[in-house]
């Protein structure tokens, strides 16, 4: 088993009801189990800043995939969720991206770990931080300078907008 951290995106639809579809779909497999969720948090755009304000979320996931078979699920997840890939950085209804897969590093383009721009964004930095497993961390990295980082991106406005106690229970179907 292999602790695996997600970042969860969406700016069009209705990005909360698809972040907690996708995080509950991430819950339940095939081979995942939830750790962790964030709480949900407002964002401003990064990259492409000609768009609606996003919601992001963070999750930990305990898996027995390897990482492409992780990215397979996240994909399938997207799919089923609506997501049709076109402009790059542009509007979205769910994006799933993988940060890391246990000590995996990979230089593919189909799947770069760990995640190359993870520590530029204070929107996936701010809720990776609430699921970070210090106990369990990589060798490689730690809380220590996914702090520091985030605090250096403080022009990048992220504010929480639900806590992840009330957002678990969303996806445990429990409210
Ligand atoms: N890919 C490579 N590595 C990975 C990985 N670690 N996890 C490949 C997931 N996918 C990975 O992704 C393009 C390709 O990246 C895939 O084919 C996959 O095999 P995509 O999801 O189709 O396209 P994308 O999301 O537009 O590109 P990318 O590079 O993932 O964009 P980002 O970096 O995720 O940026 N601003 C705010 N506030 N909040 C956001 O969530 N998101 C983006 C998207 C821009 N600005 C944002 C946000
Ligand atoms: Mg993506």
């Amino acid at each position: 088993m292999t602790l695996a951290y997600l970042s969860l995106g969406a700016n069009i639809g209705d990005p909360e009801a698809q972040l907690v579809s996708a995080v509950r779909r991430l819950a339940s497999g095939p081979g995942t189990r939830l750790v962790a969720v964030s709480g949900l948090y407002r964002t401003a755009p990064q990259g492409l800043t000609d768009q609606p304000d996003f919601l992001n979320c963070a999750a930990c996931v305990e898996t027995e995939l390897d990482p492409y078979g992780l990215l397979a699920l996240t994909q399938s997840i997207e799919s089923a969720l609506g997501r049709v890939r076109t402009v790059r950085w542009g509007p979205r209804t769910i994006d799933i991206d993988i940060l890391l897969h246990g000590d995996a590093r990979l230089d593919d383009p189909r799947l770069t770990l760990p995640h190359p721009r993870m520590h530029e964004r204070a929107f996936v930095l701010a809720p990776l931080l609430e699921v970070w497993r210090t106990e369990e961390e990589p060798a490689w990295i730690g809380r220590g300078w996914l702090q520091a980082r985030l605090t250096g991106l403080s022009d990048q406005p992220v504010v929480r907008v639900r806590d992840s106690a009330s957002l678990l229970k969303q996806v445990q179907g429990v409210e």
